[in-house]
């Protein structure tokens, strides 16, 4: 067992997201000493009908958990601690606990929250409370008892409303823009103010009887702590209501979510105030969770932030380096201090350093998409597969040359692959392909039905997320590192991320992990978290370890956690990255990428504005 794990005080964190709760953690030398998680599916689906972790009403494009759900999870993931070999002497230990969790989702509390909650920092005997489950604790404190989950896309007409309230042109088409200048973000379906204005106007008694409204992070953590917590100064860049560049609650936004300009005082009521330092302690956990599972008395709950915020925690990023997190979600993260918003990204202040920003592009066609290309290829045969689901779609990545380009026709494959409504770029559910010339990207067109297969099917799906995120995140990388001295006689790489790192559960293949590289380059590699597939829990661990043991809130949570973290044991190099001639021959076809999603779109929208 590693120095520090044995004895001393230990970090738990914990990731609440769509399909799993997971908990980590860790020691103050960082090393991991106990890990656990819940299934959504495997551990409740059938009692609550679940698929993938979520409840789906196609009519409305809605999805959403049930909150009794996080509540279940939540005791069972400290029962599952309790019960691993270590876990009484890990749960005594435990000093801290922070999390990560989806980001978006909002839960609904009603009159009874803040004494039902306050009920948990009650010794038992006093309870009036027979039930010793929170699911039951907790089953009069809500005022709607389902939370709307990222994936959700139930509320383009409000969407639209938030992309024209702050517009100023006469044209009044800088709308999106200036949305994103204000938030970091232009309006999008899954993002909080949009949900609760539509929970408002569609259940106006639900949103009535709201006396609080948390986002899925400050939820959990308010139920460690017995108290309605704040939400956290990056989770609420998720919402389209936070400004940013004021760093306070967007007085016409809140207008637009509450109805009118005196009902925004309410909903800021209901919103409460929004945590600056993403450290220090929030209060003690809850006696709930002393009693029942031996959680020690001084452990202290910390500010919980979005699952994509605890990302970029989970390891020391430098300046350059990204992040692609293959979840459920596909996400690309990078840290910069430098606020550029622009409609087709998202901003968020950097979830502990005050002054640096996460840069996050987020894709629902992630991991679900690449599962259903995957399942229209036959099996690998023979044992071959090692037993790895993944296999036959691997097989046929590899066996597919770069963008389907053949000696015989010279044409790259493109494709978009959406088996949900996507994000970015915000296009209904579909599948379209194209080719265009590879030397130029020329003569972009829909492509014959023998260009495509299954099988290079599964190599453009990779490709065209990857080919999304290099389009995208563009603005943000350089040929060199911005402040760093340039030897002039050394050659110079064109602009790309330094470092790649894979994490969630898709970064153990090492297909997409060659893909991703040959697309997006890196000067240094594809590296891999070894818990990839936990890195939102690792990340929330370290903060918690952050909030309690800096020295003061002047302390980063760079300069204490980079003083700790080695390399070894941590991340493994699994591509080279940068290969010079894929990288073009994908740099040639960007342009034709681009075409072909700004033709899709003008389709759909002439769909939509034909059905109006
Ligand atoms: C980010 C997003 C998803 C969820 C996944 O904007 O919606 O990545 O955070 O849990």
């Amino acid at each position: 067992m590693a120095a520090g794990a044995s004895q001393g005080p230990l970090y738990l964190g914990f990731d609440l997201s769509t399909q799993q709760l997971k908990a980590i953690v860790v020691a103050s030398d960082l090393s991991i000493v106990a890990q656990t998680k819940v299934d959504f599916d495997a551990d409740f689906g059938s009692k609550y009908g679940l698929t993938k972790g979520v409840i789906a009403n196609d009519d409305e494009g809605e999805v959403y958990a049930p909150v009794a759900l996080f509540l279940e999870a939540i005791d069972l993931v400290f029962a599952r601690l309790k019960a691993l070999g270590n876990g009484p002497d890990v749960l005594s230990r435990v000093r801290a606990i922070s999390g990560s969790c989806q980001q978006h989702g909002s839960v609904y509390w009603g009159h009874g929250a803040a004494e039902l909650l306050a009920g948990l920092q009650k010794p038992a005997s006093s309870s009036s409370s027979s039930s010793s489950a929170l699911k039951d604790r907790l089953a009069d404190a809500f005022s709607r008892p389902w939370a709307p989950n990222w994936q959700d896309h139930s509320t383009q007409a409000e969407c639209d409303e938030f992309d024209a309230k702050l517009a100023t042109t006469a044209a009044k088409d800088d709308g999106p823009h200036r949305l994103a200048e204000a938030t970091g973000s232009a309006a999008h379906h899954r993002f909080t103010g949009p949900q609760i204005m539509r929970i408002r106007r569609k259940w106006p008694d639900v949103y009535a009887k709201t006396t609080r409204i948390s986002l899925v992070s400050s939820f959990t953590a308010s139920v460690l702590l017995g108290s309605l917590a704040p939400m956290d100064i990056s989770d609420v860049c998720g919402m389209d209501l936070w400004d940013i560049p004021r760093q306070q609650w967007s007085e016409p936004l809140l207008e637009l979510t509450a109805g009118s300009a005196d009902a925004a005082a309410g909903l800021r009521a209901k919103l409460g105030e929004v945590l600056i330092d993403g450290g220090g302690s929030m209060g003690s956990i809850a006696s709930y969770f002393v009693e029942k599972y031996g959680v020690s008395r001084a452990c202290q709950i910390a500010p919980f932030t979005g699952d994509n915020p605890a990302t970029i925690l989970a390891l020391p990023l430098r300046p350059l380096d990204a992040i692609v997190s293959l979840g459920t979600s596909t996400t690309f993260l990078m840290v910069t201090p430098h606020y550029k918003p622009d409609p087709s990204y998202h901003f968020f202040n950097h979830p502990t350093t005050p002054g640096q920003y996460m840069f996050m592009l987020c894709y629902k066609n992630g991991g679900l998409a690449r599962e259903k290309v995957r399942d229209t290829l036959p099996p690998v045969t023979g044992g071959s597969s090692g037993g790895d689901p993944w296999a036959n779609f691997n097989k046929a990545v590899l066996d597919t040359p770069v963008l389907g380009v053949t000696d015989a026709d010279r044409q790259a494959k493109l494709g978009l692959y959406f088996y949900i409504n996507e994000i970015v770029p915000n296009i209904p559910a579909g599948t379209w392909r194209y080719t265009c010339d590879a030397s130029d990207g020329s003569n972009l067109a829909p492509a014959a039905a023998a260009a495509h297969s299954p099988t290079t099917d599964a190599r453009e799906i990779v490709e065209s997320q990857a080919l999304s995120m290099r389009l995208r995140s563009q603005p943000l990388v350089h040929d060199h590192v911005p402040g760093e001295t340039v030897d002039a006689n050394a050659p110079r790489l064109p602009a790309q991320p330094r470092r790649i790192y894979l994490v969630g559960g898709g970064s153990l293949n090492p297909a997409i992990a060659q893909v991703l590289g040959e697309v997006l380059g890196g000067a240094e590699g594809v590296y891999r978290l070894d818990v990839g597939g936990n890195a939102c829990a690792l990340g929330g661990a370290y903060k918690a370890l952050w909030s309690v043991e800096r020295r003061d809130e002047h302390e980063t949570f760079d300069e204490l956690i980079g003083k700790r973290w080695t390399p070894e044991g941590a991340i493994e190099k699994v591509d080279v990255g940068y290969q010079p001639e894929q990288f073009a021959q994908y740099g040639r076809v960007l342009g034709a990428f681009e075409q072909m999603e700004q033709t899709i779109l003008a389709e759909e929208q002439a769909k939509r504005d034909a059905n109006k």
